[in-house]
């Protein structure tokens, strides 16, 4: 395909794209939010959206079926990158990844004596190596949504999951207890496009720039 293709998810990645990829020349010509459509045409007949799950779009940008991409940190995390280039932090769907536990346990304590917890998390990779680095012993449960559940119905003494507000947490009587990593929307770029498309690829990389310094 010599045209160019963005890969980005509904919902928070689409909601807050929209104005960069106005600022950019290449908003949705329909909104694609309301639409069933999966290949989305934008304002430049050479540029078109694919709408993919927010966990499949490193896999697209991977893989050249997308030539550009915008997915959260915690989602690159776990895909771990390869073939990707990670240009721009493009400071959208801010949030942070926490490990979070009932309000009634005592985290610091059961650490302490070396206990080994049951952590349930959509987030394994990323899981993984923050207990390894601090030495805590965890049988990790893999999750596919709605992690705030799991000590509540007793599958797990903690989570791993992501936080903005704090509402969700709150509102399950859990409480953050560690942070793992800041987490942001990143523009990704598929490696071998960027040398074979460079001249169409990098122009819009640049306004992808320049909107992100217009909108901080
Ligand atoms: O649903 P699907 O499996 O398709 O994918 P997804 O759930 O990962 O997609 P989506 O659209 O929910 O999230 C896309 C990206 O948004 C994530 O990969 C993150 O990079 C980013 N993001 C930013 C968030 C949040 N903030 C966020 N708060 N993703 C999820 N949450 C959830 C969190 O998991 C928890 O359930 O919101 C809840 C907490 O929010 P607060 O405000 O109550 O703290
Ligand atoms: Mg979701």
């Amino acid at each position: 395909m010599s045209g160019i293709t963005i890969a980005l998810s509904k919902g928070r990645i689409l909601d807050e794209t929209l104005p960069l990829l106005a600022a950019a020349g290449v908003g949705p010509s329909e909104a694609p939010e309301d639409s069933r459509q999966l290949i989305v045409p934008t304002a430049r007949p050479d540029v078109r959206l694919v709408i993919v799950r927010a966990s499949d779009t490193p896999t697209y940008v991977q893989y050249g079926a997308a030539d550009l991409g915008i997915a959260g940190k915690d989602v690159l995390y776990e895909h771990g990158g390869a073939g990707l280039y990670q240009p721009l932090d493009l400071r959208i769907a801010v949030c942070r990844m926490m490990v979070a536990a009932p309000e009634g346990f005592d985290y610091a304590h059961a650490v302490h004596q070396g206990a080994r917890l049951r952590v349930a998390t959509k987030y394994l990779r990323a899981a993984r190596e923050h207990f390894a680095a601090k030495g805590v012993h965890v049988d990790l449960i893999k999750l596919y949504g709605s992690m705030e559940l799991a000590p509540l119905a007793g599958l797990a003494d903690a989570i791993v999951d992501l936080v903005s507000t704090g509402n969700t947490l709150r509102a399950n009587r859990l409480r953050v207890v560690e942070e793992i990593m800041p987490v942001s929307g990143r523009l990704i770029v598929n490696q071998a496009a960027l040398k074979t498309k460079r001249a169409a690829l990098h122009p819009l990389i640049e306004r992808f720039e320049a909107a992100v310094a217009a909108h901080a």
